[in-house]
């Protein structure tokens, strides 16, 4: 069974949001349609608690987008963005949700950032997803969403890794760029661990078959 991950489609990953990623609104006419043709979609929600370890106004004279080692681990400081409960965390309003059969939120534990909608930045602590889609008989994953380079990478990569054969939906994706070539680099990292770098087009059009 082959299943679509929509990773962190959220407010504040939208235009106008605490962590805005360019054009992200862009991709949810995109997603929305991928949702209809697949079996079973699910989707993760960064989902912090107000004192989480990655937010630069937590750590103080630190500032956004440097990096900081977060108990061993090495993490970007980012501005306070999915706190549990509010707007900002909330599912984008354009998103269909009727299709959505269980959300993963991740990031919940203020000492460890999750990228990945799989595990921690540490590969401690699994959030749940990988065995529930095994338990659902799924042995194929598309992943897509926001930011291309950091929770769809390190999703699509702990997917594969788990041994799930693994796309990445291009079109129905956006990064944050920090670096000018960092979607780029993040795609051709995930070429390299085998991961099928799709465009929506190559399963919507009618030949197309799941
Ligand atoms: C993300 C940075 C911090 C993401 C989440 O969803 O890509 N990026 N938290
Ligand atoms: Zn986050």
């Amino acid at each position: 069974m082959k299943a679509l991950i929509l990773v962190d489609i959220q407010n504040d990953f939208l235009p106008g949001g605490a962590l805005a990623v360019p054009d992200g609104d862009a991709i949810i006419p995109v997603v929305n349609r991928l949702q209809a043709v697949f079996p079973l979609v699910v989707a993760t929600q960064d989902w912090h608690p107000a004192n989480h370890g990655s937010f630069a106004a937590n750590h103080p004279g630190k500032s956004v987008f440097t990096q900081i080692d977060l108990n061993g681990l090495p993490q970007t400081l980012w501005p306070v963005h999915c706190v549990q409960g509010t707007r900002g965390a909330e599912l984008a309003p354009g998103l269909q949700r009727e299709r959505i059969a269980k959300i993963f939120p991740k990031g919940t534990d203020a000492a460890i950032d999750s990228y990945s909608g799989l595990f921690d930045n540490g590969q401690r602590k699994s959030t749940g997803l990988g065995e529930w889609l095994k338990g659902q008989g799924v042995t194929e994953v598309f992943v897509c969403g926001l930011a291309t380079d950091y929770c769809v990478k390190f999703t699509a990569l702990d997917a594969a890794r788990l041994g799930f054969k693994t796309h990445f939906f291009e079109d129905a994706s956006r990064g944050v760029n920090l670096q000018p070539d960092d979607v780029k680099k993040a795609i051709a990292e995930m070429r390299r661990a085998g991961i099928g770098i799709d465009q929506s087009k190559d399963l919507l059009n009618p030949a197309a078959k799941l």
